[in-house]
């Protein structure tokens, strides 16, 4: 079975810090669902979640990954998304397709930095959470100390249902708080497990951890609250009834514990989702507009009774076939349906429809609002689009995605490499939105932007295993530009007699410095026909030609104005050619009377740091030349803000991995230009002359 109604389905994303054992835990449902034959793991690449070859050898998760198995006549989709800050950004779209936030923490390490942002992606997303502290078979565990970081750096209000029994090498159960009894597994990895009375050294601690969870209960109603005050206690009926409430309305988070890989607390946390977790159409509805006019709100409700809309949140490629992965908002949906692209209008034609998992894909004939479907073969469909009912359309908001924080240039190592690299790289685009490209027209370098370091290299991996095309990846070229000082008058002529007919061209012109960011102004002084009309575009033409080339570094010069105030020309030899190469002339003899100066980049940079190291962070800006522009704090972290040149942020992801050890975290995007001061034009000069990117200034 499996068609799906919607009160019966549950979409739970899996986030958390990496490597805090989500892939084991969605492994580890997978297989106490009966979804899989055998418990998957993460170090033998047998997880159904972690399927590509470039996630296999770095033993992380690279994207979102979708799953499912049934449970207590409940479908459950699992949405297993990366850990790893190069890949965090791919939780958000997870988040936006499920209704329930599960936060995965290693018990030993406790709340960190991604448990904190994955917090906050969940609360951008409207989500509610639940809590499942893994690993608890590890040395130094410490799940006290998880629940006070949840409420404090995670502003939750955790409520515990079970507590560890034994701890480290001797973890083999839990103790189900609601149901007051203990679960004692066998150590083998099979999850099964006897019920049994709580052993005695835990029967203080579990009635005390009852008695918190009725009154945190109690606490979220004022006539719960009112039954606890004459009573003393609430019913299970009570206790029962008002949980899930309490955590769909955010109230509470309900805590588990367990161990992944010894498939240990996983029926009971499965229990907790499909009794407590909600349901897709508990969010009420999803906001829509109309394709037409974006301002006309047109809400749509997920139930099966409205036309079928639904969201692209991701796009695979296997290889062979596209796959879109769409989470069906409202309506039904059927096999051989004609649906339309609601952002696009394009129609799209839904020959087949079936069920990610993993890589694999079962087919189905039907979905239900609520569910999540794989679709292939869509024409002009991607993540991000709607698709709806041709009779209703509409068009729900992309999720957003930040900026890309850092580029790389990367170069083909072969003819062939660089042919294959375009179709490529747009397949990995297609799949990953925090991936930008672009090919810089000034230096020519092909730019591959993205979150850090690690994202660019695994893209560059990615492209060779998947694709076939090799890339050597370099640092790119920072994009410099020349302008001058002053203003200056020069005259160039360009004369040339070879046999049969000459060329002739000659202009008078004046060189003046604008303001920075002004770009570059042609003013055409002529007057009378000293040179005819149609050859002083010519001149212009050929100063903009030699402008792409400055003489200083071989960059190009901005922010000037030339005014064509005089000249001659000759009646058989004067040409367009000769008034362009007269206007090159006239430039180069300009560079060489006028001071010449080189322009860097200037970016706008914000950090973000662990409170004990912003001073480290903020002296090691200015050691980059930066200049510090505001400081805040958020909650016990720092946000600095500062202009710092680009040629001095090339190695930052690296430095500020370091000095923050492992917990900083940047963005940035360009600022303006500035004069380059003259140690570092010094050092960019040399480097051109060394290059040869300067030509002589007699060349034209
Ligand atoms: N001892 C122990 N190790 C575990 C447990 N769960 C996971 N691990 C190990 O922790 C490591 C990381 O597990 P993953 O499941 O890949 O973690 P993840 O959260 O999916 O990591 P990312 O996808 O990178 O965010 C692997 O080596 C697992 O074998 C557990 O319960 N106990
Ligand atoms: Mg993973």
């Amino acid at each position: 079975m499996n068609i799906f109604a919607t009160p019966h389905l549950r979409n739970v994303a899996l986030v958390g810090h990496g490597h805090a054992g989500k892939t084991s835990l969605t492994a580890a449902m997978l297989y106490t669902m009966g979804a899989t034959p055998r418990l998957g793991k993460v170090a033998d690449g047998t997880t159904v979640t972690d399927f590509d070859e470039v996630a296999v050898a770095h033993q992380l998760s690279t994207h979102l990954s979708v799953a499912r198995g049934v449970w207590r006549d409940h479908k459950i989709n699992l949405l297993d998304t990366p850990g790893a800050p190069a890949f965090m950004l791919e939780s958000r779209p997870a988040l936006r397709a499920a209704e329930t936030a599960l936060l995965v923490i290693d018990a030993h390490n406790g709340v960190e930095i991604g448990t904190e942002q994955a917090r906050q992606y969940a609360a951008e997303f409207n989500l509610p959470c639940f809590v499942f502290i893994n690993k608890l078979d590890k040395e130094q565990t410490d799940v006290g100390a998880c629940l006070t970081a949840l409420a404090e750096a995670c502003d939750l209000r955790p409520v515990l249902l079970q507590l560890p029994i034994g701890t480290e090498k001797h973890f083999r159960g839990v103790a189900d708080v609601l149901r007051q009894r203990a679960l004692l597994y066998q150590p083998d990895g099979s999850g099964t497990f006897t019920e049994d009375n709580i052993p005695t050294s835990l029967t203080e601690a579990v009635a005390k951890a009852r008695e918190t969870l009725i009154e945190r209960v109690a606490e979220t109603d004022d006539r719960l609250l009112e039954a606890f005050f004459e009573r003393g206690t609430l019913t299970d009926e009570e206790l029962f009834a008002a949980l899930p409430k309490a955590i769909a309305a955010h109230l509470l988070t309900p805590v588990l514990v367990g161990s992944a890989t010894l498939n240990i607390g996983i029926a009971p946390l499965l229990d907790a989702l499909t009794r407590f977790a909600p349901d897709p159409a508990h969010v009420g509805g999803w906001l829509g507009t109309s394709p037409l006019d974006a301002d006309l709100v047109s809400p749509r409700h997920v139930t099966d009774d409205e036309p079928f809309a639904g969201y692209v949140f991701k796009t695979l490629d296997d290889q062979f076939n596209r796959i879109s992965l769409c989470k069906v908002v409202s309506g039904v949906l059927r096999a051989d349906t004609l649906v339309v692209n609601g952002g696009r209008g394009s129609l799209e034609k839904i020959a087949a429809l079936y069920l990610p998992q993993g890589k694999q894909l079962e087919k189905i004939t039907e979905v239900h609002a609520g569910d999540i479907v794989a679709l292939t073969k869509l024409k002009d469909t991607h993540t991000g689009d709607t698709l709806c009912d041709k009779s209703a359309p509409v068009r729900f908001a992309p999720v957003a995605m930040p900026e890309p924080a850092i580029a790389f240039a990367i170069k083909p190592k072969s003819r062939a490499d660089e042919d294959k690299l375009s179709g490529a790289v747009g397949k990995l685009l297609e799949q990953d939105a925090t991936l930008r490209y672009a090919r810089d027209p000034q230096t020519k370098e092909f730019i591959l932007s993205g979150c850090n370091q690690q994202h660019i290299e695994l893209t560059v991996e990615r492209l060779q295993k998947w694709y076939g095309v090799e890339v050597a990846l370099q640092a790119p070229k920072v994009a410099y530009l020349e302008t001058f000082k002053g203003r200056v008058e020069v005259h160039a002529r360009h004369k040339k007699q070879t046999g049969g007919r000459g060329q002739f061209g000659d202009c008078k012109c004046v060189f003046e410095a604008l303001p920075p960011g002004t770009g570059f102004r042609f003013v055409d002084k002529i007057v009378g026909g000293v040179i005819p009309q149609q050859f002083r575009p010519a001149v212009e033409k050929g100063i903009v030609e030699a402008a792409e080339q400055g003489a200083l570094a071989g960059y190009p010069v901005v922010d000037f104005q030339v005014e064509l105030v005089d000249g001659s020309y000759h009646t058989v030899d004067s040409d367009e050619l000769s008034f362009r190469l007269a206007g090159r002339k006239a430039f180069r003899a300009a560079m060489e009377k006028v001071k010449l100066v080189l322009l860097e980049p200037i970016m706008q940079v914000e950090v973000s740091v662990p409170s004990e190291v912003a001073g480290d962070a903020m002296s090691d800006l200015s050691t980059r030349r930066g200049r510090i522009l505001g400081i805040s704090a958020k909650g016990n972290r720092q946000i600095i803000a500062a202009h710092v040149p680009l040629g001095e942020m090339l190695s930052y992801a690296t430095a500020l991995n370091s000095l923050a050890s492992g917990r900083g975290s940047y963005a940035m995007r360009f600022a303006r230009y500035d004069e380059a001061p003259p140690q570092v034009a010094q050092r960019v000069v040399a480097e051109a002359q060394a290059a040869g990117r300067v030509r002589a200034l007699e060349e034209v």
